[in-house]
Order: structure tokens, then C-alpha cells, then sequence
């Protein structure tokens, strides 16, 4: 069970209420595609990916990029108990998806300089400690199907 600190609490809640989940999922899944190319394995289907303009115009990057920030909000309404809420996303990335779990820690990472980038310097350390623990738990919870 994690605990949470009212601080870290209000901080979640304060965070997922003001980003924009279209440009931020679309932002922090095109850095992670362009910094980290070996992840672009996981996405043909998506089409062109050739270079970083390419995939900052693919709409199917653009799109995908929501849905993982709206699959974060379901942990943000769960935050005492998201091991359960990501159980089926656990197995689907795990099982269906074969994705490397080293990848979560490297979109949670692109995800970090995405709302850092957008929060400037309401971005403190205390506030960067309360997200980088919740991305922490996230990605705990997406790896527990792998073990
Ligand atoms: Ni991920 C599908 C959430 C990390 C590759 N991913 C999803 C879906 C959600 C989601 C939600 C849609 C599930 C459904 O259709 O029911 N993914 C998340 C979250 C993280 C994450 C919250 C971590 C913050 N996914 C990753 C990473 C990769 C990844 C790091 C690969 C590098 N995800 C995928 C792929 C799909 C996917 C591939 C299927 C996309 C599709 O359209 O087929």
C-alpha cells in the first residue's frame, strides 16, 4: 500500500487538472520516439517515423500520446490502489505487447520534462518529488504483470 502525504495528493490532483493531455501526450511520446529510437519498434502500425518531424506530424503518435496520458489519469482517481486499476495495462504491455519495461521508465521520464517544461518554475523540487513518486508507483504497476 502507498502512502501519500496531502501535499503529494493536492500536487497529483493539481497537475492532471491543468495539462493539456492531447499536446502533453503528444509531446512526451514523440520525445520518447525520437530520443530513444528503439521504441519506435512497437509502433509500425503508425506509419511514418522516419525522423523526428515525421513523428511529431504522425497522428497516430499524436493520438497514442492522449491515451497514455489518460491512462495515467485513471492511477491520478486511483492513487490508493493503482496496482489494481493497471492490472489489465500491466498484461497488455507484458503479454500482448512484449514491450521492454526499461521503456516505462523512459516515457515516464519524457512525460517529467513534458509537464516541467509547461509548469516552469511551479515546477519545485517538492513538486517534482510528488510526480516523480507517482510516475515511480505508475510504472511499478504496469512492470507487476512481467514478474
Ligand atoms: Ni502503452 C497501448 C498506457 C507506456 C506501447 N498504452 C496503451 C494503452 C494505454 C497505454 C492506456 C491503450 C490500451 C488499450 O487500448 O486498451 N502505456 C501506457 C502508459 C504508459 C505506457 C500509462 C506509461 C506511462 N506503452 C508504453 C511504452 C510503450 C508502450 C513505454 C513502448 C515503448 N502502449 C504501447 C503500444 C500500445 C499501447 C504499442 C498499443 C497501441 C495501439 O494502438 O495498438
Amino acid at each position: 500500500m502507498v502512502e501519500w502525504t496531502d501535499f503529494e495528493r493536492a500536487t497529483i490532483q493539481d497537475i492532471f487538472s491543468k495539462i493539456d493531455y492531447d499536446s502533453a501526450g503528444h509531446n512526451a511520446l514523440t520525445r520518447c520516439l525520437v530520443v530513444y529510437p528503439w521504441t519506435q519498434r512497437y509502433f509500425a502500425k503508425f506509419g511514418n517515423l522516419y525522423n523526428a518531424a515525421a513523428i511529431m506530424g504522425n497522428p497516430s503518435v499524436a493520438a497514442h500520446g492522449a491515451v497514455v496520458l489518460r491512462g495515467l489519469e485513471r492511477a491520478v482517481k486511483n492513487m490508493d490502489n493503482i496496482k489494481a486499476a493497471y492490472t489489465e495495462l500491466s498484461v497488455l504491455h507484458s503479454e500482448k505487447l512484449h514491450v521492454d519495461p526499461d521503456n516505462f521508465r523512459l516515457l515516464g521520464d519524457c512525460i517529467s520534462i513534458v509537464v516541467a517544461a509547461k509548469m516552469g518554475v511551479s515546477f519545485t523540487p517538492d513538486v517534482q518529488a510528488a510526480f516523480q513518486k507517482f510516475l515511480a508507483v505508475v510504472m511499478a504497476a504496469l512492470r507487476k504483470q512481467y514478474q
